[in-house]
Formats: C-alpha cells, structure tokens, sequence
C-alpha cells in the first residue's frame, strides 16, 4: 500500500458516514440497522489481512469440530484485538463507526465496551440465538454492535439474522447462548419477522444489545471472517453482575470498576463524542 492509499484509508475511518433517512428510526423501531457502502474494499482488504493474522496467531480453539459444544462451533472468537496491534486499534477506534453508533443511540458520546473478531470456519455451525446484553453488567440498554463482515457474506456463509423488534420485549433475558436457548428461542421468536439476508462488501450492521439474532451454519467452504465493536452510551453505570458471565465480564472488560460508578475503566475509552 502506497503512503496515499494509507492517508486514503486513515480519513475514511474518521470521516463521518451521512446515515440514510430514515436509519435512526430504523435502529429505534426494529432494534437494528444495515448499512451498505459505510466501508471501502481497500481498507477491509487492509485491514482485514491485519485482523486475520492475529485471529490465527492468537486463536485458543484448536479441537477438531466433532469435539466442540455448539458455542465452540459457531465461531472463532478473539477478543480486544485493539490491544494486540497498533494498526488494528486504528480500525477500531474508528470515529466514522462510533460516530454511527452515538447517532443510533441518540447519546451524547460512546465508549467501547471490547471488540471482537468471530470467524465462522468453513465447517463452522450456527450461532444460536441470543441477546447481547445477558452478558453484560451494564445499567441502560444504550449498547450497539458492528458487524462488520470482512467479505461479501451470501447466505451460505451465515450472515448476522435479527428477529425485528424483540428488543421491545423482556422475554428470554436470563438465557445464555446454547441448544436450550436455540430450541426455546425459535418457538419464542416465531412472532417477529426475521429479516436474515446477505451483506454486500462494505456493508455492516448495527444492533442493540437487547435484540435477539443468530446466524446460519457456514457451508460455503470459505471462512466467515467478521469484526465487531461494542459500543455502549458514555455514560453507562455499572451494574451489580447477575449470572457468572456478568462477573466474568466485569473483571474483565470493565476492570471491576465500581458497582453503581461509570464503566469507564482505561479499557474502555470514549470513540466519540460530541
Ligand atoms: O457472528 C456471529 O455469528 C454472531 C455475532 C453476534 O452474536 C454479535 O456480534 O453479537
């Protein structure tokens, strides 16, 4: 890549995207929102050799698939690369991406809350359905995802899939991803509209934690190579965690901030703010 190809790149990813009419609305109404041409070919090509390098490079997850728990199949998943490479925390501290994600929430500013890249193996299953936010011991329901294929995802592939609008609904928010949760959900979820369709290069998508989505198994032969961010409201508060995960997530995301206090430990620092 030349110097200017480089520069080229360095302003797209802190240059505001014009949000189509209509998308904030969107996000509100339907708990998600996809984007098309938010990123280049260049730099998801550039980044994108970044990002998988360290995927393999720090990739735990070594069993043969026929060994795996369903979690363990649906995806390689590798945390806060931002810490591991200087160039790959240019990728996600990306203003041009917070800046959506402040828009969609109607906040003043966001915070990351960690990335994470999740690469759907060739032979890779499906990731459940689940709800972000189970996770997370956070106060207000003020959190978005990117997710940010890495290539044109078709059907084949598993493309993110969102059940629209049950982010409105407190249904299934003790749940943890598993077969339970599959098997429960899918009878559950049989009232929303499912929107599950591909992703063009350079589109992401948007959604809230409280939104429930899943993917399909990948049986295209090529991996599903995807990056995401978590952003959350910069002024979220801890809360006190209420499942292992939550505590897990607190030590580790949030360095045991303070219950009650903001979740702004120095892992966490504003993306963008106005
Ligand atoms: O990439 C996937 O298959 C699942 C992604 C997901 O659950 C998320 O980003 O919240």
């Amino acid at each position: 890549m030349t110097d200017l190809q480089y520069d080229l790149i360095q302003s797209e990813l802190s240059e505001p995207f014009v949000l189509p009419e209509g998308a904030v609305a969107h996000f509100n109404t339907y708990g998600y929102v996809k984007l098309k041409n938010v990123l280049s070919e260049n730099l998801l090509a550039y980044y994108g050799e970044l990002i998988t390098d360290l995927v393999f490079r720090l990739n735990k997850l070594t069993k043969p698939m026929e060994e795996r728990t369903t979690y363990e199949r649906a995806f390689l998943q590798v945390m806060n690369l931002w810490r591991e490479s200087e160039k790959v925390k240019e990728f996600v501290f990306s203003k041009r991406l917070a800046k959506i994600a402040a828009d969609l929430l109607q906040s003043s500013g966001v915070r990351l809350y960690h990335d994470q890249a999740l690469y759907k193996e060739s032979s890779g299953g499906i990731t459940p359905w689940h709800a972000d936010q189970f996770y997370w011991p956070l106060s207000s329901p003020k959190t978005a995802t990117v997710w940010i294929p890495l290539q044109a995802t078709s059907m084949e592939m598993g493309p993110l899939a969102f059940a629209e609008k049950s982010h409105h609904v407190e249904i299934g928010r003790d749940l943890e991803i598993s077969d339970e949760s599959e098997a429960l959900m899918n009878e559950a979820l049989k009232q929303f509209e499912l929107n599950e369709t591909p992703f063009e290069l350079g589109e992401v998508s948007f959604h809230a934690g409280w939104l429930f989505h899943r993917a399909g198994a990948n049986t295209s032969g090529s991996p599903r190579k995807v990056m995401t961010m978590i952003y959350m409201d910069q002024d979220q508060k801890v809360t006190q965690p209420r499942n292992e995960y939550q505590q897990a997530d607190w030590e580790t995301w949030l360095l045991s901030r303070p219950v009650g206090g903001a979740a702004d430990s120095e892992l966490n620092p504003v993306l963008f703010t106005y």
